[in-house]
């Protein structure tokens, strides 16, 4: 009996000793240490997303930086949303031909094509890390053939960001939050739908004002303090605003999963706003499971999208192969944008290569067949596994 408390107040010692690893160490500092404090290391030295953290700090100011990197409350959520995908290992298949995986990156989402099954996930404030903004997604977006959202709360005003479009068959969306006042939201979708953007994402995480503490020990929280008014007999009288689909962002539990397509929802959006809205809100991986067990033909009904935390190419096999269409990154787009455009599409082509590696890897000969037989969901939940 002692023994195996002693063996459990042992493991529990452990855990806590582990560190959270936002920024895994594989030797940037070692590399890249020597590089001036204000000055950016060259695009080629940055091997993967998280290098990306490290350049924005050297980069942006701290309070600018913090407005990117904060997540709500002890940050649980944050943390989650980046350690749930080493929860679940991988189940690699040999000896498969998968000379073909490049052709079956491409993908479509509501109908249009794009070259691969992630997207730029809205965000706002992108001049806090570059004067250019929002402009730098757009374009960086348009060269990598990959959708972009953006977010209301914009550096860029909604009419610069259209205008910065490659060309007429770039394909944006629009993400708006809602005030009480109906004509003012009855405005605000006109001038989306005028202006062209394939869609609205209604972000329904954020009913409240999010509760973020370290963002506001630099003083920079979040711009909205006000509560919004949401359900769905609203939702169904958006529907009737506008002739674009309306797609929830933010939903998190199947009952809601549901409910999104009684109300004829032409896509889901599983997020928990990268953990910066409401703390211990579980991740859309967890999200796309809880969904996948109890309802698996809810994928084959509407498009699900799903973002948090995603920071490899097998962290996105993990969502696509729950049926997941396409999955969405925030922080490692907005940290890139230190480097400008430039930055935005070196994003694109990693994330681009790391899917294709890993899937080859893992036995994968079609994107389009991966499944979840791919990864042993058996695991433990808790927050450090
Ligand atoms: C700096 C920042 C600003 C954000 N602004 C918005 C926003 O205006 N609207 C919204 O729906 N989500 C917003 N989000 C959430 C993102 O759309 C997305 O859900 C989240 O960033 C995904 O997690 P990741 O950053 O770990 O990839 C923001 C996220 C960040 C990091
Ligand atoms: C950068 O700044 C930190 C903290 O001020 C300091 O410890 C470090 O030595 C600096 N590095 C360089 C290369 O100047
Ligand atoms: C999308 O791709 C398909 C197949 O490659 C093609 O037939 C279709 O015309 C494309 N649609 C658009 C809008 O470009
Ligand atoms: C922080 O963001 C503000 C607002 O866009 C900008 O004026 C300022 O230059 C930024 N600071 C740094 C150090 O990038
Ligand atoms: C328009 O831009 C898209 C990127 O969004 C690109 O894939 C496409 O080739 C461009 N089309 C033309 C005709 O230039
Ligand atoms: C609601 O929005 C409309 C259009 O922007 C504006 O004219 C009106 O004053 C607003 N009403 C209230 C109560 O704020
Ligand atoms: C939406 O519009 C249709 C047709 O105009 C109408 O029948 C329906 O009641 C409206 N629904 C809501 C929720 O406003
Ligand atoms: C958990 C969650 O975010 N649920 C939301 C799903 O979307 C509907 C419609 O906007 C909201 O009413 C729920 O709160």
């Amino acid at each position: 009996m002692h023994c195996s408390f002693l063996a459990l107040a042992l493991v529990s010692v452990a855990r806590a000793a582990r560190p959270f690893l936002n920024e895994p160490d594989t030797g940037i500092e070692d590399v890249l240490g020597s590089t001036a404090n204000d000055t950016l290391p060259p695009l080629e030295q940055i091997v993967g997303l998280s290098d990306f953290d490290w350049s924005a700090r050297r980069k942006m100011s701290p309070q600018n930086y913090t407005y990117y990197r904060n997540g709500a409350a002890g940050e649980w959520s944050y943390r989650n949303d980046i350690e749930v995908f080493q929860r679940f290992r991988l189940r690699p298949r040999v000896l498969v031909d998968i000379t073909k995986i490049d052709s079956s990156l491409p993908t479509t989402i509501l109908g249009h094509n794009f070259s691969a099954p992630f997207f730029i996930a809205p965000c706002a404030r992108g001049g806090y890390a570059h004067p250019d903004a929002e402009i730098n997604s757009v374009k960086g977006a348009a060269c990598g053939d990959i959708l972009y959202m953006a977010s209301l709360f914009s550096t860029k005003t909604t009419e610069e960001i259209y205008a910065a479009k490659a060309n007429s068959s770039q394909v944006l969306l629009q993400q708006v939050y809602l005030t009480v006042n109906i004509s003012e939201t009855q405005e605000l979708f006109q001038k989306i739908e005028k202006l062209g953007f394939k869609a609205i994402v209604l972000t329904v995480d954020s009913a409240a004002d999010g509760n973020r503490h370290r963002a506001k020990r630099y003083g920079v929280g979040s711009a909205d303090s006000s509560y919004s008014y949401l359900t769905w007999d609203f939702y169904r009288q958006l529907s009737n605003m506008t002739s674009l689909p309306i797609i929830p962002k933010g939903n998190q539990t199947v009952e809601d999963a549901r409910l999104a397509i009684q109300n004829d929802a032409k896509a889901i959006y599983l997020s928990n706003h990268g953990g910066r809205q409401l703390d211990t809100t579980p991740s859309s991986l967890e999200v796309a499971l809880e969904i996948y067990e109890e309802e698996p033909d809810l994928f084959k009904q509407v498009e699900v999208y799903a973002d948090g935390g995603i920071r490899y190419g097998a962290d996105a096999l993990k969502l696509l192969a729950l049926d997941v269409r396409a999955v969405g990154l925030g922080r490692p787009f907005m940290l890139s944008n230190v480097y400008g455009e430039e930055g935005v599409k070196k994003v694109i082509d990693l994330m681009k290569r790391e899917i294709l590696i890993d899937a080859a890897n893992l036995g994968v000969a079609d994107l389009k067949t991966i499944g979840p037989r791919y990864v042993n969901w058996k695991s433990v939940n808790q927050w450090f596994g």
